[in-house]
């Protein structure tokens, strides 16, 4: 089974993940990774911390010469942060001590009060510095090296932004894997130009405003094998484990898969996706994709399309959002913590990410194989037996 763990704060040393699971003699270089923390890094209305961020990544083992050993992958991940300023080596430092300046006011939507409570913490930083979306640098590493094994059997893993506070793409023109390119050089990772132009113009008002967005991303899985998860129990369907992976990404606050909501306001006769048979390549296909590329829980070898609903981030640079003081008891503003404007492009990133493991977890699962040659062979044969 494959497998990850994450661990760091945000404004600590360092952020470390170790996958384990991956068969051997998969070829990865740095680059393969860094390139995808770099995709996260980008989106206009991220805050200054991404200005001078660099996710300098180690690779401390499961690597020998370009190729993985099917050991335990282990990825450090430096903050810059940390190395440009003492402030971090004595607030974060693991030695027995106590800030100067804890943090008691906590921001309404944030993990911070009901982490205090839960945790038994008198400082907010003892909460955020671990909630904080930093961590996603991490996932996005594990991610990379899920996608590198996707593609040895020809599936893609990209995203898009839908929405944008209220700025939404309305065409309906959906982006092909030769398009990602296009849509990273996008500032909001926007496949339309006429929305990502209103994209822009609401985050520079929300900026002005010291305030906050949120939004939608749509990832899309291409070259997916029939029958990834399965019917036969809850806790196998791909539908449930591609939520909890997208729902546990930070200020995410609703997923769909293909067009779950317009499809509840559909007639039956009109909400499925037909079955044809295309005597060229000897498959079946689907006609449409209301359903989003799975049925009953599993792939269907269609696109699969998942989106990503996330909630304005709750800190802003003009502190405006009622609390309370837990020293005082006394009503106060949230405090100001340094921010981004909007984070949905980075998100689809992100959302990418939690897609590519899941369906990376699910494909070792029913493919299985130590090396990626016999991983490789064993999706081949099915397919075979398919035709
Ligand atoms: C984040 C707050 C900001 C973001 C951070 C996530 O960090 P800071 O408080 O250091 O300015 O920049 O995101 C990252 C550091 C990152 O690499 O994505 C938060 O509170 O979640």
């Amino acid at each position: 089974m494959l497998r990850y763990l994450t661990a760091g704060e945000s404004h600590g040393q360092a952020l470390v993940v170790i996958v384990e699971g991956l068969p051997a003699g998969m070829v990865v270089t740095a680059k393969d990774i860094s390139d995808e923390l770099a995709r996260r890094r980008l989106g206009y209305g991220r805050g200054p911390r991404q200005k001078f961020e660099e996710d300098e990544i180690v690779l401390l083992s499961g690597i020998r010469h370009g190729r993985t050993l099917g050991s335990p992958v282990a990825i450090e991940i430096k903050n810059s942060e940390w190395f440009r300023s003492d402030v971090w080596h004595e607030e974060m430092s693991p030695a027995p001590g106590k800030t100067k300046k804890p943090l008691t006011q906590p921001r309404p939507g944030h993990a911070d009060l009901t982490g205090m409570q839960k945790y038994g913490f008198d400082d907010a930083r003892d909460v955020l510095e671990r909630a904080s979306a930093r961590e996603t640098a991490a996932r996005v590493a594990a991610g990379a090296l899920a996608k590198v094994f996707l593609a040895q059997v020809g599936v893609s893993v990209m995203s898009h932004v839908l929405q944008l506070g209220s700025a939404r793409n309305e065409n309906a023109a959906r982006p092909q894997p030769e398009d990602l390119p296009k849509i990273d050089e996008s500032s909001v990772r926007c496949f339309d130009s006429t929305a990502e132009a209103k994209m822009i113009a609401e985050i520079e008002a929300a900026a002005k405003d010291g305030d906050s967005l949120g939004g939608i991303v749509e990832v899309l899985a291409y070259g997916l094998p029939v029958g990834l998860g399965s019917y036969v129990h809850w806790d196998r369907k791909i539908d449930g484990l591609l939520a909890q992976a997208i729902m546990s990404i930070q200020a995410v606050k609703g997923v769909e898969i293909g067009d779950a909501f317009e499809t509840a306001a559909r007639r039956g006769s009109l909400a499925h996706d037909a079955i044809t048979w295309d005597s060229k390549v000897n498959s079946y296909k689907r006609e449409t994709s209301l359903a989003g590329g799975t049925e009953g829980g599993m792939t269907t070898g269609e696109m699969l399309v998942v989106r990503a609903a996330m909630k304005p981030l709750s800190t802003l640079n003009r502190p405006t959002l009622k609390t309370v003081d837990m020293v005082t008891k006394q009503e106060t503003v949230s405090f100001k913590e340094r921010t981004d404007v909007t984070a949905v492009p980075a998100m689809g990133v992100v959302a990418e990410t939690m897609v590519a493991l899941v369906l990376a977890q699910e494909a070792q699962r029913k493919f299985g194989g130590d090396s990626v040659a016999e991983f490789k062979q064993n999706v081949q044969n099915f397919a075979q037996r398919l035709r």
